[in-house]
């Protein structure tokens, strides 16, 4: 998780871990104490005395707290996170997705077969950006760190403040979120947080070919209208020929922005085609997790995947579960990113 994240965490965990281990002793104590006045009590003759009678009586109300409060000490972490939280370095809002498993891959087996199979992944809790990193966020950072600015930077039609920033290659997004103290979502991370708690769905959406109103902005009759020979949405008019800004559609089940549309997003994940067969279920990532403290990470030339498609893509390209892979210098106008924080020691 990033460090605020993990921060937070840790902090839960202790807390209530810290009650939990301290109770064993007293109720130990207690237990020994009830033992003692119950055989002095049944004792004959039988002759129960008011310190005994209090004894009983405090040993019941803490049986009771701890038998009430059992639960709490272990599943009941993650639901103490603050759901929504905002990053310092960036201001970014950043909204809880709970741990816990889902189920990862094309439910539908219409695709290409690097989607399957469907299986079961577990991901502890973790926090995902509400919205895709803007221009505004990456002036910040490119005047922090002195980072080159990317294509279409200067393009009236690309680089309005609240508009996503785009043209930026998968190390730009590594370097950005090094410097955000956050990291880019896993692959699976990214989907879980999309699928935002629906379940064995095509779409973000849902299963209607159709987007309904605000699903996102996508390859739809606007884009027709500017570029007449595209394949599009047909009946779905989103008002967005290009980038839109973040925000402008209705969030998923988790609270976030733009999952589907808008601007394609770098995950962390090496593109590996058959990893959904050789990954683990528990926090998979293909490649690796990055290593900040080795560097910047230039030497890393493998593809990368990214997610959810764009204001460019035809409806072939939405679904879900889809994956696209391309070289981490790739730096096209509907390439774009968010953070996410990770559950890492
Ligand atoms: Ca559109
Ligand atoms: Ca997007």
């Amino acid at each position: 998780m990033s460090k605020l994240a993990g921060r937070s965490c840790t902090r839960l965990h202790r807390r209530w871990q810290r009650p939990f281990h301290s109770t064993l002793p007293m109720i130990y104590q207690a237990f020994t104490r009830f033992v003692t006045k119950v055989v002095h009590c049944i004792q004959p003759p039988f002759s129960p005395t008011p310190t005994s009678l209090i004894s009983m009586l405090m040993l019941l109300v803490t049986a009771v707290f701890f038998a009430a409060n059992i639960g709490t000490y272990g599943d009941g972490a993650a639901e103490e996170l603050p759901v929504e939280i905002t990053s310092p370095s960036d201001g970014a809002l950043m909204r809880l997705v709970p741990a816990g498993e889902f189920q990862m891959g094309d439910h539908f087996d219409d695709g290409a077969d690097d989607d399957l199979p469907v299986h079961t992944v577990y991901l502890d809790d973790f926090y995902m950006d509400v919205y895709e990193v803007t221009n505004a966020q990456y002036k910040k950072f490119m005047e922090a760190k002195g980072h080159r600015a990317p294509p279409y930077w200067n393009d009236s039609q690309y680089n309005q403040p609240n508009y996503p920033v785009v043209g930026v290659n998968w190390h730009d997004a590594v370097a950005y979120a090094k410097w955000a103290g956050k990291q880019l979502p896993t692959e699976a991370q990214w989907e879980k947080a999309a699928r935002g708690g629906l379940v064995g769905k095509r779409y973000v959406w849902g299963d209607s070919p159709t987007p309904p109103p605000g699903a996102g902005n996508l390859a739809d009759e606007a884009a027709k209208r500017a570029f007449p020979s595209w394949t599009v949405f047909e009946g779905y008019d989103d008002g967005f020929a290009r980038t839109a800004p973040v925000g402008s559609f209705s969030p998923n089940g988790y609270g976030l922005h733009d999952m589907a549309g808008n601007v394609w997003e770098w995950c962390m994940d090496q593109y590996q085609a058959g990893y959904y067969t050789t990954g683990p279920k528990n926090n998979p990532v293909a490649g690796g997790l990055l290593d900040f403290a080795n560097g910047y990470l230039r030497g890393i030339t493998s593809d990368r995947v990214l997610r959810g498609a764009s204001w460019f893509d035809i409806p072939i390209h939405l679904p879900v579960a889809l994956r696209l892979n391309y070289d981490p210098s790739d730096n096209q106008n509907f390439r774009g990113f968010r953070c996410t924080g990770l559950n890492t020691p």
